[in-house]
This record gives C-alpha cells, structure tokens and sequence, in this order.
C-alpha cells in the first residue's frame, strides 16, 4: 500500500491486540469516570516498581544506539526519554505519598514482575538495536493512545485522573512518539527478513505485557 510504514502494517495486521492495550477496559473507565479508586492506586503502585525496569531499559536502549546507530540524533531522542522518566518518577513520588503508598513496600505483581523479566531479556548487549527500540516506542505509544483517549472531547475523566491522562496524552507525547516511530521504521527498511521477525515477535509481547499489566490494575491485588 501506498505510504504504508512497516509500524503501519503491523498495526493493522495486530489491529485485535492493538486494540485491547490501546482501548482496555481500565482506559475506558478511566474515561467515562466510573474507574474505582482502589485499581488506580493499585495502578501507581505497580508504575513506581515496572518505571524501575523501565529506566534500566530505556539506559540500555540508549547504549545500543551509540554503538549500533546510523544516525546520532537517536541519541539525543532516547536522552530526552531518559528525561521524562526523571520527571515522571518524581511524579509518582508525589501521587504516592499522596495516597499513603510506601514505595519501600511495593510487592511487584505478575505482571510487573513478567513485564521486568522481558525487558530485561531486550537488555542483553546481544539484542539489536532495532528490536530494542521498537519495544520503546510500542510501550510509550500504547500509553500515548490510551490516555489521549481519556483527554477527547465527551470524556468524563475524573478530576485527580486528569494529570495522568495529561502526562502521556498530551501532544508533546504523541509527537516524541511519532519521532520513536520514524527511527522504528527507518531502521526496519534497513534490515533483514530475520531482524525484522523478531521484531515483530517483540511488538507482540509488548502488546501482551500492556493488556496484562491494565488487567492487573483493574482486577487489582
Ligand atoms: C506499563 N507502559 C507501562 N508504563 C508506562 N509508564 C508506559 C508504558 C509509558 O511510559
């Protein structure tokens, strides 16, 4: 198809997946303001432990680009991630104490701790830098959708939801997505039938690891 990117195309052959992370029920009580109260704050609590793995991630992501990238701009585009997450731990810290969560306390739950186990698995210095990254803008653009979302028009987000929702849905977000996107599919024009598999077999699970960690939020502990 004309124009059709290689993310393009996986998001609409996984369109089914893509939606259930995009368009959980959780995201939608979030928006129609029926979300209980008690899954939020299970919801932060698991952030403050996935946003740990995460950090590590996104640091091996960006040692990845410096040895393997074609274009250094990578770089400075993964540092800028490595910035938002510094603000958006001091973030969480907030909305923890807040509701009373000791961060030293935190059990991580399946989910957490099988989403950790695989990024973990994308860490190893054997990984491509091609499959790294295209975990990286999957996991921000499924978080992007879901809270832009809960920001349209004719949605009724509750009042101490709206900064959550502002965090990842606002357009700043969705355009650093779109620049993670670009190097995705730039580096995917420039690879193998075999990489690029793989790649798309990390897609999948990163989708998986989303749904499951908004089931674990909604059904809570
Ligand atoms: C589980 N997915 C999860 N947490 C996040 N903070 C993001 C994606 C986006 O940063």
């Amino acid at each position: 198809a004309g124009g059709m990117t290689a993310t393009d195309s996986w998001i609409r052959k996984h369109r089914l997946i893509y939606t259930d992370a995009t368009r959980h029920p959780f995201v939608l009580s979030i928006r129609d303001g029926t979300v209980d109260l008690s899954a939020f704050r299970t919801w932060v609590e698991q952030q403050c432990e996935f946003l740990r793995s995460f950090t590590a991630f996104v640091a091996s992501v960006l040692v990845k680009a410096w040895k393997e990238s074609d274009d250094r701009a990578d770089e400075e585009v993964i540092l800028g991630s490595l910035a938002t997450l510094n603000d958006e731990f001091a973030w969480f810290k907030k909305e923890a104490l807040k509701r009373d969560i000791d961060l030293t306390k935190i059990v991580p739950q399946n989910a957490t701790a099988g989403y950790s186990r695989f990024l973990e698995s994308l860490m190893r210095p054997e990984m491509e830098y091609t499959v790294a990254i295209t975990a990286l803008w999957a996991i921000e653009a499924v978080y992007h959708e879901s809270f832009a979302y809960c920001m349209e028009d004719g949605s009724n987000t509750p009042l101490e939801l709206r900064e959550a929702c502002e965090r990842w849905g606002n357009e700043g977000f969705g355009n650093y997505c779109n620049t993670l996107k670009k190097i995705v599919d730039r580096r995917l024009e420039m690879t193998t039938g075999e990489i690029s598999k793989k790649t798309e077999v990390v897609l999948l699970r990163v989708l998986e690891c989303e749904v499951e960690f908004w089931n674990m939020s909604r059904d809570g502990p």
